[in-house]
């Protein structure tokens, strides 16, 4: 049986049908002694509602607190020690990994929590980050594991990476958590054949697939929760990511518009997309915009049906032959990354009114004494980091000498200046 929290309430789903469950809410469930009975009673009796609104899915969560198990698994052990080389990690990863206690750290509370389909973050300030996906228990106040969703540990490697010490800025912060589609309920362990895989998708291709089993997992569900109910109690019972198995190559970081897709065995596949702290950051500016287009770009929308036929477009894509599949093309997820901003254009643009604002740099100021725009926001006088260039020269003689340093700020430099252009291509 698998229970769903929706905007509608309550939901249990047995065979493809769904129950109403009436209970307040989430909590006054998993505080019963036996949910999986009361859910089995809801299911002989009630009658089945014709359909459940799958759009309106909530997270599977009330006031339970969410924590999470690490390095559970050999894979997230060899990355760690891999990621944290650079910083003096050692063998500080193998040693959690063998020894007889686990890790567990706090994860999240509820509102740090997104649903099926939500908007998980990458911290703004991170510039190496990976979704994790884990087998996660729903656990009652009484140390039982009554249940079994899927949990998304996002995780900043670049910042766990720098210092182990970092941990709780690499996994806790807004929207750092995922959890749902539902919770599978059931007494019973999972068999060590249940699979977990991860899909990340980038514009609608596989960016990056692998699977693991939990046969993989170090240590017993059992063991991680009798750990941590030890001296701690939960009245509202709690959840527990059991960690990750699945991290991909070291090349590879979460970009904007990617999706992230985590199967696991009998509870479904949980899809989000994410969201990123910098490039959002400067759309407080043009509050209430969801899309940003040139003045001409939107009146020819409007002049065709806006937003309907675009929706219809896309629907029929498929049988449109060439024109079609270039509309499918242009019409995929965003990804803002390699946007010339080339500032001429801009200029130009500018001062013909085929676009109504931009960020720039001094040749605006032309453009403002000329009188064709108007300058609402100036870096002049601000706190450096806000400005648009800088430049770092190194003599031949420094870069021979230290090869490993120069190239260490060179990598530092690409990856931020990729977070950068997307941040100002969409502001
Ligand atoms: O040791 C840091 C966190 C590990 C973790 O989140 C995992 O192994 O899934
Ligand atoms: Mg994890």
């Amino acid at each position: 049986m698998i229970l769903y929290r929706t905007t509608d309430g309550l939901f249990v789903e047995q065979d493809g049908r769904f129950y109403r469950v009436f209970a307040e809410s989430l909590d006054a469930l998993v505080v019963l002694d036996d949910l999986q009975g009361f859910l089995r009673s809801v299911v002989d009796q009630g009658d089945a509602v014709p359909h459940v609104d799958t759009s309106k899915l909530l997270a599977p969560i009330g006031s339970q607190e969410v924590w999470a198990s690490g390095v559970t698994y050999y894979r997230s052990r060899s990355a760690r020690i891999e990621e944290s080389k650079a910083a003096g990690g050692g063998d500080f990863y193998d040693r959690v990994y063998s020894a007889e206690r686990p890790e567990l750290f706090f994860k999240a509370v509820a509102h740090k929590v997104v649903g099926p389909n939500g908007k998980v973050r990458i911290r703004r300030d991170a510039t190496w980050s990976v979704p994790e996906p884990e087998l996660t228990l729903l656990v009652n106040p009484s140390a039982q594991i009554i249940g079994y969703t899927i949990g998304n540990d996002m995780s900043s490697r670049d910042i766990e990476g720098l210092n182990p010490l970092y941990l709780p800025q690499a996994k806790v912060y807004d929207q750092s958590c995922s959890l749902g589609p539902g919770i599978l309920i059931r007494n019973e362990p999972l068999p060590s054949s249940t699979c977990i895989r991860l899909d990340i998708l980038r514009s609608e291709e596989s960016g990056f697939s692998a699977t693991i089993t939990l046969e993989e997992l170090k240590r017993s569900p059992a063991t991680l929760v009798e750990y941590l109910f030890r001296d701690q109690s939960f009245p509202w019972g709690c959840f527990l990511l059991t960690g990750t198995g699945i991290v991909p190559p070291d090349s590879f970081t979460l970009q904007r518009a990617d999706e992230i897709r985590i199967t696991i065995d009998k509870i479904g596949t949980l899809v989000n997309t994410h969201s990123n702290g910098d490039h959002c950051f400067g759309n407080e500016l043009v509050v209430g915009a969801e899309i940003i287009a040139s003045k001409a770009c939107a009146e020819e929308l409007q002049h065709d049906g806006g937003a309907n036929r675009l929706a219809e477009m896309q629907r029929n894509a498929s049988q449109m032959g060439d024109v079609g599949k270039f509309f499918a093309r242009i019409f995929a997820p965003f990804d803002f990354q390699g946007i010339n901003m080339d500032e001429a254009s801009t200029n130009a643009a500018l001062a013909t009114g085929n676009i109504d604002a931009a960020f720039g740099n001094f040749g605006l100021l032309l453009l403002e004494r000329q009188g064709l725009v108007k300058i609402i926001y100036t870096t002049k006088g601000d706190n450096p980091s806000f400005e648009r260039q800088g430049t770092l020269i190194a003599d031949d003689g420094f870069v021979s000498r230290n090869p490993e340093i120069t190239q260490k700020i060179v990598t530092f430099i690409i990856r931020k200046t990729n977070r950068i252009n997307a941040g100002w291509s969409l502001t």
